[in-house]
């Protein structure tokens, strides 16, 4: 009975990671397949299959090892897109499998501070919103910080996802100082014996240095309550951006040390594959990725689900 049930519990995840991917999976497979007819894996057809990879943001360098891989395995061999997409799935686990790493908290942490950045319309809200549902649904007590003051919709937006995971939310009038209200979060959450606290902040990237102070700021208010605080930084990147994502990410790791990545809009996204390239290049873990806008759309990143969804490869 319960195996049944987690198998459903999984297929159901499967099924909307693959929904999610398909616009990623079916510009890259499609692609793949439409070259590779009546092929033969020679220096031409590597290095068109090396252009569609990369076309597909999966990186120049990620691109290059796929294509030595086929090279050194099958060169001069008719090239069948099936062999060809699983030669891509393999290398993109091997890629991702050590960065496939689970949010986790560290009970010692009273509370648990997970600082939640990125630029307008990530979806920083959103996650917050979605971690604080899963953190409620295991049980811990949830306490959320409302650092965006720079917008009252902001607030709002949070607040609501606050009232659906019934948690409290902290917050003050728009315009106040985030890293007075994540003082007062902090101090209210240890009264209230909070587990984690989770603090949404803004992301005006057209005033670099306002952010950066604003959000170096909160870190030292927390700090001066626990001086390992943040225990996780967490970069929220819109996929559908594409490359984009690489200047956010270098930007972010000027301004904190990001300690993992949350991928959002996989569902809306034909550049899903630039995970592969953030990856390759940051070596940031993934905690885990959006995959809608629903509380329960946020998935713990597994780098075999993801691979073999974006290449449309079904066990
Ligand atoms: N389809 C989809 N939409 C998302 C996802 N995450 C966030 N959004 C939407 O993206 C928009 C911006 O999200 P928001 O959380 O406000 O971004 P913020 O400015 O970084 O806080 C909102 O309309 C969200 O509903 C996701 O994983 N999938
Ligand atoms: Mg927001």
């Amino acid at each position: 009975m319960n195996n049944n049930y987690d198998d459903n519990l999984q297929k159901g995840w499967l099924g909307k990671l693959e929904a999610g991917l398909t616009k990623s999976s079916l510009s890259l497979t499609n692609s793949l397949n439409e070259l590779l007819v009546k092929k033969k894996l020679d220096s031409q057809t590597l290095e068109e299959i090396e252009d569609v990879l990369i076309t597909a943001d999966l990186g120049v360098e990620t691109a290059r090892k796929i294509s030595k891989k086929l090279a050194s395995t099958r060169f001069g061999k008719d090239a069948n897109p099936t062999e060809v997409r699983r030669v891509v799935a393999d290398e993109i686990i091997k890629i991702l499998s050590p960065l496939a790493q689970p949010l986790s908290l560290n009970p010692a942490n009273r509370p648990h501070v997970m600082l939640v950045c990125g630029v307008n319309g990530s979806g920083k809200t959103t996650t917050v919103g979605k971690l604080a549902h899963k953190f409620v649904d295991d049980g811990k007590h949830v306490m959320l910080a409302a650092g965006d003051t720079f917008r009252a919709a902001a607030t709002e937006q949070l607040k609501i996802w606050g009232e659906r995971a019934a948690c409290s939310v902290i917050s003050k009038e728009t315009g106040s100082d985030p890293a007075g209200l994540v003082f007062e979060a902090f101090q209210q959450a240890r009264k209230d014996s909070t587990d984690v606290l989770l603090i949404d902040t803004a992301g005006r990237l057209q005033n670099n240095l306002e952010l950066m102070e604003e959000l170096q700021k909160i870190i030292r208010v927390v700090q001066r309550f626990d001086k390992t605080a943040p225990h996780s930084c967490l970069l929220v990147l819109d996929a559908t951006v594409g490359q984009n994502a690489h200047s956010q990410v270098e930007i972010f790791l000027r301004m904190v040390n990001v300690t993992g990545l949350i991928l959002t809009k996989i569902d809306g996204s034909a550049k899903g594959g630039v995970l592969v390239s953030l990856a390759q290049k940051n070596g940031l873990p993934v905690h885990a990725i959006g995959v809608g806008e629903q509380p329960d759309d946020l998935q713990t990143f597994s780098a075999t689900d993801f691979a073999f969804s974006l290449l449309d490869i079904r066990t």
